[in-house]
């Protein structure tokens, strides 16, 4: 009766109001920046959007159904392809969303418990900043931490979500292990933001010994790869089973190999396997920057001013602002015969460009659920004042009320510090080492759930 129930809670599939549409540059926040650690760089609350990075971590989920999917393989090949169709799912809400969200605090915490799963999330480490989540549902485990590291190089930022994920699934004994592909927000100086996903990662499952190498492909200059992912599943000895393909913001395909092949000898196609376009010399950070400096010394930068200027500015050799990149075509230039597809993304809300170009998964993470105020540990995210002040569409109140906590979180920092002994510990995980890869991890201590909080106060 309770999983029936739980099926019938219908959750919001909007915000309380639409977002304000800024009018600021980024590049205006930004050009004194340059070659900063950009997690030390506070930026307006209008570059925000209403969401903790704790609960843009649990976003991860929106297609957990692929992990019970995965469970139910016996077939280790078909669970590889299932785990595959997870871990490049996970990456498909960000498509257009260039809201930054809050940077967790320490200590705060977000819970999700939905039909197929339910997911914990804690910031465990301020500078760095590392959040850590463990998500279950009986048959599967999915837990990680992230280190989302930022390098500013001018025209675009590059960040690279340190940190390994691992699906277990604990009734067949078999573990695999990833770290996701770099994120890179182009047209920081002018021009539309844009973002990509891009760089190898590389799955590996421990028991059966199969590998998923897929590549993220670089857009280039003529947006042919726009958002394409390629690769294939190999077995022990290296030999290719599967081919990959498809695009993280559609859908993911697999189809055998010798298909695969057959397919491109037909086509005499220009689907190329292999690593992602290496970048060009002249995308090096100090080329860049000096383009950046001689492009200033001829343009008014800085002046408040929106994307429309765009076009007066714009670099004809490209360098500076390559708006004409994201065209993207839908379709497939190779389709092979017989491809099986694993995942499909779910359509954006229609009203998804007033709010943030939040996906109706998203719209629904900071909703208070009736009820909720009674069993919701006190540091969870949706506590927090100054998300809920921007979700409302309060910005001055939302600039506030961050100020105030960052505050309150500095001055909570001092004050251990001089106490020296008492250093901060986070209650639900902590550190150790990844069983499967042997890498330093953060580890869940099977607590939460209990809900006996031993509430510190951050809000
Ligand atoms: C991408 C998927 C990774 C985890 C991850 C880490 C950091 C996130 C990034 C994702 C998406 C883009 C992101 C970034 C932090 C800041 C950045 C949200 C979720 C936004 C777009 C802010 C950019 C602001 C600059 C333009 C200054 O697995």
């Amino acid at each position: 009766l309770q999983l029936y129930l739980r099926v019938l809670i219908i959750f919001r599939h909007v915000l309380p109001v639409p977002m304000y549409h800024n009018d600021y540059n980024i590049w205006s926040v930004l050009k004194n920046c340059i070659g900063k650690e950009l997690s030390k760089i506070t930026m307006p609350v209008v570059f925000n959007e209403p969401l903790s990075f704790l609960q843009r971590m649990a976003e991860y989920m929106e297609y957990s159904h692929l992990l019970r999917l995965a469970s139910e393989q016996e077939d280790p090949i078909l669970r590889m392809q299932y785990v595959i169709g997870f871990a490049v799912s996970a990456l498909a809400s960000n498509w257009e969303r260039l809201g930054k969200p809050f940077n967790p605090l320490l200590g705060e915490t977000y819970e999700l418990e939905r039909k197929e799963f339910k997911i914990i999330c804690e910031q465990v480490s301020h500078h760095p900043p590392v959040s850590a989540f463990h998500a279950e549902n009986g048959d599967w485990v999915f837990h990680g931490s992230i280190h989302p590291k930022l390098k500013f190089w001018g025209k675009s930022v590059e960040i690279q979500p340190k940190g390994v994920v691992t699906v277990e699934f604990p009734k067949l004994k078999e573990a695999y292990t990833w770290t996701n592909v770099q994120c890179c927000v182009h047209n920081i100086i002018v021009g539309k933001l844009w973002m990509e996903q891009v760089g190898n990662m590389e799955i590996t499952s421990f028991s059966s010994g199969h590998k998923a190498h897929l590549t993220f492909k670089q857009a280039g200059g003529n947006s042919k790869d726009l958002h394409r992912v390629e690769g294939y599943i190999a077995d022990k000895s290296k030999q290719k089973l599967f081919f990959v393909y498809g695009k993280w913001t559609e859908f993911i395909k697999c189809a055998d190999y010798h298909s695969y092949e057959e397919c491109l000898k037909d086509n005499n196609s220009k689907l190329t396997l292999g690593n992602a376009k290496n970048k060009s010399p002249n995308d090096s950070p100090s080329h860049t920057s000096r383009k950046v400096l001689q492009k200033l010394n001829s343009l008014k930068v800085g002046s408040f001013k929106s994307n429309s200027t765009s076009e007066s500015l714009d670099d004809p050799s490209g360098d500076i602002g390559d708006n004409s990149v994201p065209k993207s075509d839908s379709t497939y230039s190779i389709d092979v015969p017989n491809a099986i597809k694993i995942w499909t993304a779910n359509p954006r809300p229609a009203q998804s460009s007033d709010y943030y170009q939040f996906t109706e998964f998203a719209m629904s993470l900071n909703e208070l659920e009736a009820g909720m105020e009674n069993s919701l540990c006190p540091t969870d995210s949706r506590l927090r004042p100054d998300i809920r002040k921007l979700e409302q569409g309060d910005i001055d109140g939302a600039a506030i009320e961050k100020t105030r906590l960052e505050e309150k979180q500095r001055d909570a920092n001092k004050h251990r510090k001089s106490k020296k002994t008492s250093e901060w510990t986070p209650r639900w995980f902590h550190q150790g080492i990844n069983p499967y890869n042997k890498q330093e991890d953060w580890l869940y201590n099977g607590n939460y759930w209990k809900r006996q909080y031993t509430d510190p106060d951050i809000f």
